[in-house]
């Protein structure tokens, strides 16, 4: 059985969980720390999370995972048949992940680790963000959900990294380069999905696990 590998409390595990879920796929899920282990960077090259195991070998970078997912398992699709909408799916979630999550990411530790990150770090990451929120609107229909009137793979997406991307800027910058957006209905609308329901208790609890081990 396909089986997703990784923690709860990352939102990229969260993405391809939420995949699974909606589209009816069985699968275990195994908890895995990203501890730079033997054993995870041999399934994990980078050490990162979250990884999968098919029946045919492991696979790494949740964006692989989704589309592997897509095709091997065409049931209750998340994405259109034509490959116009396909690829604007992919440039949804490729925008989210590489011009707003990744960049937002440098604030993480200080946003919620108790880190702290340089002055410079944060005068190049305002810059980028701001910039890159503004191009969201041009690609985001929020109507209601992220890519029209169907739930797809980019809300699997957006429903895990835009929060996020949203809280790290409130707390470290005072204001959310997202603020224009109705993210938070947005995602209020999505928690009526059963799906989502799981995605964030099973988050709460890894937390509050995380926290119990320190
Ligand atoms: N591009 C990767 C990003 C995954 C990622 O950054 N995972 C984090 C947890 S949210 C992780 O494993 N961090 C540990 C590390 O980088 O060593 C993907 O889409 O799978």
């Amino acid at each position: 059985m396909f089986k997703l590998c990784g923690f709860a409390l990352s939102n990229y595990h969260n993405k391809v969980k939420l995949a699974l879920m909606e589209k009816g796929v069985p699968f275990e899920e195994e908890l895995v720390w990203a501890d730079r282990s033997a054993a995870l960077l041999d399934r994990s090259p980078l050490g990162k999370i979250p990884y999968c195991e098919t029946e045919h070998g492991p696979l790494f970078e949740s964006q692989v995972i989704m589309e592997y997912i897509e095709d091997a398992y065409p049931q209750n699709p998340l994405m259109p048949t034509d490959a116009y909408g396909r690829a604007k799916q992919r440039e949804l979630v490729t925008f989210i992940e590489l011009h707003l999550e990744l960049v937002a990411r440098e604030l993480y530790g200080e946003a919620f680790f108790g880190g702290k990150v340089s002055d410079e770090t944060k005068e190049r990451v305002k810059k980028l963000l701001t910039r890159n929120a503004k191009a969201l609107g041009k690609l985001a229909k929020f109507g209601p959900y992220i890519a029209g009137d169907t739930f797809t793979m980019a809300d699997c997406a957006a429903m895990v990294h835009l929060p996020l991307v949203g809280m790290a800027t409130k707390i470290v910058f005072g204001e959310d380069v997202l603020a224009e957006y109705p993210v938070r209905d947005y995602v209020k609308m999505l928690a009526e999905r059963p799906t989502v329901q799981k995605v964030n208790a099973d988050r709460k609890a890894n937390e509050a696990l995380r926290k119990a081990m320190k």
